[in-house]
């Protein structure tokens, strides 16, 4: 009987429906949104310290309600995404239980410190725009309350890149030192934005099987190709160089060549051991310890209307 609901269900996802919560799903397909929704939820939580950092420090009052605005979106963001995986029966909870814990992984990226203001800048075009690279297709993803809410997600991502490119043009076309810290936040933010995409195809454990199910539309290398194609033109634009000696573009192909990645670097990051990742835990226990009293506070307030709903 199993193997017929999955056969239906692959038929299902090959004829491209969208599968609902209440439908039926193979084991592995569950486990592996929840995992996919939640690491992408706590990615846009923590998502938000590195560029919290610079709230209280933005140069103009324009550049400070852009960030605030961009830093909420991304609270929002979190939210949408937990929303999304409580409808596959978990708690949000125990999502962010995992989170504290260590148990559970966000992106590598929003382990790296923002030193300077260039870094918003830089997070923002690239950062987001790898993002959004990625995103774009998981608007399609097979499982409709995740793509569903990427599709808003993607909208508020793209609003965010032009923000952090924006910001960018204003310091390469500035004096010589906003354009040493724009040049210099490119050569921190570009080989760790390529490592957003994840393992190299041959090294990726889920992606087959998560393409099969439509929930990647996409390897991660062809992801990573199509975003270097898009930047490397950007940064030419903007005149900062990106800091890869083997850059070069293949006219036969029409793409970028680009040197290898330190995936040594990507998995000590995923091993706990990059710059920031104790810090940004450290941040969300503390967040989370502080709103003890308001998610109790909540239960008083909503225990208390039921009783007056009783009498
Ligand atoms: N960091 O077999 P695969 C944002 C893990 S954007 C950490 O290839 P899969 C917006 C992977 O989980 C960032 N871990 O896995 C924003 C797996 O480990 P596991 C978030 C990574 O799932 C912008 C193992 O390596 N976006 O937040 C990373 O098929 C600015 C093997 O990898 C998403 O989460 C990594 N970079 O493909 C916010 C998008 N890459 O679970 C604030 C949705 C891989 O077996 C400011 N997610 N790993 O222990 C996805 O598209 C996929 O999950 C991938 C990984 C592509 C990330």
């Amino acid at each position: 009987q199993d193997a017929a609901l999955q056969g239906r269900f692959q038929e299902r996802v090959d004829a491209e429906e969208k599968i609902e919560p209440r439908d039926w799903m193979p084991e592995g397909y569950r486990r592996t949104l929840v995992r996919q929704i939640s690491q992408h939820a706590h990615s846009e939580i923590v998502g938000m310290l590195p560029e919290g950092n610079w709230i209280t420090r933005a140069p103009t009052l324009r550049r400070k309600v852009a960030l605030l605005a961009k830093v909420q979106d991304e609270g929002g963001h979190g939210l949408y995404l937990y929303s999304a995986a409580e409808t596959l029966g978990v708690s949000r909870d125990e999502l962010v239980g995992q989170l504290l814990s260590g148990k559970a992984k966000y992106s590598s990226i929003f382990n790296y410190p923002t030193p300077t203001w260039a870094d918003i800048g830089a997070i923002g075009w690239l950062v987001d725009g790898a993002a959004i690279m990625n995103q774009v297709p998981l608007c399609r993803c097979s499982y409709g309350p995740y793509a569903r809410a990427m599709v808003r997600i993607c909208r508020e991502e793209s609003f965010h890149q032009r923000q952090g490119y924006e910001l960018m043009l204003a310091l390469a076309q500035g004096t010589a030192e906003q354009k040493r810290m724009a040049q210099d936040a490119l050569n921190r933010w570009w080989w760790p934005s390529l490592m957003m995409f994840g393992p190299s195809d041959d090294q990726s454990a889920h992606s087959a099987q998560n393409m099969a199910w439509k929930i990647k539309r996409f390897s991660n290398d062809e992801l990573r190709q199509r975003f270097v194609d898009a930047t490397v033109p950007q940064a030419e634009f903007l005149g900062l160089t990106i800091p890869d000696p083997e850059l070069r573009f293949n006219a036969e192909t029409g793409h970028y060549e680009f040197g290898a990645i330190d995936w040594t670097e990507f998995n000590e990051i995923l091993k706990g051991n990059g710059p920031c990742n104790r810090e940004r835990i450290e941040a969300r226990r503390k967040a989370w310890d502080d709103g003890a009293w308001v998610r109790e506070a909540a239960v008083a307030h909503a225990a208390k209307r039921k009783q007056r709903a009783l009498k």
